[in-house]
């Protein structure tokens, strides 16, 4: 207990007075009233001040950026990659600091901060690593003799970044990166409720390299996002948050502006997991209670609905129940914790109104424990367990740890299958199958991004399991996969007469 307690004192210690100021041209000072930022724990340890981005100041970020493009979309793709890789040893420098900042501003477990900060370093490698093969002087393309034609990606311009508080380390690095690998400058504005992480990134970035004026920084509410989504002159979007959000954000772009401009939007999900007979119950309970119940249900991977086929309904439903007992809620800095509060009031709130109409209407399973004493003011939602009679009784994401689970027949799987089709939604699936066709008949009827077979459904890995959904889920390309760069990148085929001039691919080397 003694180590346990010098641990979290030592974390606390460790950020205490970080300060997150907007950043709207090198050397501007902020100005406003820095605002506190409180641990989501116990709703009061100071974590540190924000001070907040006015929304009329969108207008003079995007302009340095502006002219921040002019030059760092000149720089050579190795010096732009390069930066990238001295951020990502910068992150694993600063571990121990973002980890404290990970459990205290945004509640992350430390397994789950770790994996953040694992995730925040792999997407600067992996676009370094992407950029390097695609970008520069671009490849020749088949042709006729004394002409050269050229295929290059550039970037476009300015690129406005919002990124959400449930991954603020890695999402909000990850989408800034790729922008900037791309050759774009970018506008950053992080989650309202995340900011001291964000900062402590841009911050990180700017050190390894990365012009200031490449790289500005707008902390504040909606209307700081919808402020830089209606300035005419950025480049494109990429947007990270809720399906209703990336509608508005898509209205305003076409609303705004004559040029079309990529939106690349990552969006929610109402998840689904099939577990028919032959699985096995273990693995099964296992990946449910991760995939449901983990990182408190605030991952847009996470699982929302478990249909169970009713043969071993009740025998899984029992073990999984009991699982979910055994999960520790608790400060999320103490290495016993397994599940840390959920994000703010307006979030436990809302699960909260979910689960007394699920209660109210007898649909109520299971419900964990909330922790008490010091952690009583803390955003807290314990996992629960609902049963729906049909799976559109669901209609939206609940983002929370709350699971519904839906039995049916082995001849209604196709009436399943039909049902998750109509949510319209498709970011993860799971299916819990040990025959093969069942399996193939479950993938392919689905156009889902990202499909688990026997395992849970959360932590997709940067590079190996480029992840984004389709639908209602967002527009792709794949985050941490081979399509993602392009998206942010201008294409450009540069075609040359080379018997009348001077030389021929030097012209455009070092671009
Ligand atoms: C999100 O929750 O906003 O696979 C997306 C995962 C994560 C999900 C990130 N990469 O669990």
């Amino acid at each position: 207990a003694e180590e346990r307690a010098r641990l979290v004192d030592g974390m606390t210690a460790a950020v205490l007075s970080v300060a997150a100021a907007t950043v709207l041209a090198p050397g501007l000072a902020p100005v406003g009233r820095p605002k506190p930022v409180h641990s989501p724990a116990d709703g009061r340890t100071l974590v540190g001040e924000v001070v907040e981005a006015d929304p009329e100041d969108a207008a003079r970020a995007v302009g340095s950026a502006a002219c921040g493009f002019e030059v760092w979309s000149r720089c050579p793709v190795e010096s732009r990659a390069a930066a990238l890789e001295r951020a990502a040893d910068l992150i694993e420098a600063n571990r121990d600091r973002l980890m404290a900042l990970l459990a205290l501003e945004a509640g992350k477990t430390l397994p789950d901060g770790i994996a953040e900060i694992r995730e925040a370093v792999d997407f600067c490698r992996y676009y370094a690593a992407e950029a390097r093969m695609r970008f520069g002087e671009g490849c020749l393309m088949p042709g006729p003799t004394g002409e050269e034609n050229r295929y290059r990606l550039r970037g476009r311009g300015v690129f406005v970044c919002i990124s959400p508080w449930n991954f603020p380390l890695a999402i909000f690095v990850g989408q800034v990166a790729a922008a900037l690998v791309a050759g774009n400058a970018v506008v950053a504005k992080p989650a309202e409720q995340t900011p001291l992480i964000a900062r402590e990134a841009v911050t990180l970035l700017h050190r390894a390299g990365v012009p200031e004026d490449a790289l500005l920084f707008m902390p504040g509410d909606g209307r700081v996002g919808a402020a830089l989504t209606a300035d005419p002159r950025i480049a494109g979007v990429a947007f990270t948050g809720s399906t209703e959000t990336a509608w508005a954000i898509n209205a305003s772009l076409a609303a705004k502006r004559g040029p079309i401009v990529p939106l690349i939007a990552e969006t929610g999900g109402i998840n689904a997991m099939l577990v028919d007979a032959t699985a096995l119950p273990e693995q099964v309970c296992d990946d449910v209670v991760t995939s449901a119940f983990r990182s408190a249900g605030q991952r847009c991977s996470a699982l929302r609905l478990l249909y169970l086929q009713d043969d071993i309904a009740d025998g899984l439903l029992e073990m999984i129940e009991g699982a979910a007992a055994e999960l520790t809620l608790g400060d999320p800095r103490d290495q016993a914790t397994d599940i840390g509060p959920v994000i703010d009031a307006d979030a436990r709130d809302g699960i909260l109104a979910h689960i007394e109409a699920m209660a109210a209407a007898d649909r109520l399973r299971f419900a964990g424990t909330v922790p008490g004493g010091d952690l009583a003011g803390g955003f807290w939602v314990a996992p629960h367990i609902v049963t729906l009679d049909r799976p559109s009784d669901l209609t939206r994401e609940v983002f929370g740890p709350v699971l519904h689970v839906v039995r049916y027949r082995a001849k209604e799987l196709d009436a399943m299958l039909e049902a998750i089709a109509a949510t319209g939604y498709g970011l993860t699936l799971g299916v819990h199958s040990r025959i093969d066709a069942t399996v193939k008949q479950v993938v392919d009827r689905l156009s889902v991004g990202n499909v688990y077979v026997n395992r849970n459904t959360i932590g997709a890995v940067v590079g190996t399991q480029p992840f984004g959904g389709s639908g209602l889920s967002g527009t792709g390309p794949k985050a941490g996969g081979p399509a993602y760069l392009q998206r942010f990148a201008l294409e450009q085929v540069v075609s040359i007469n080379t018997a009348a001039s001077g030389g021929n691919a030097s012209l455009l080397a070092h671009s």
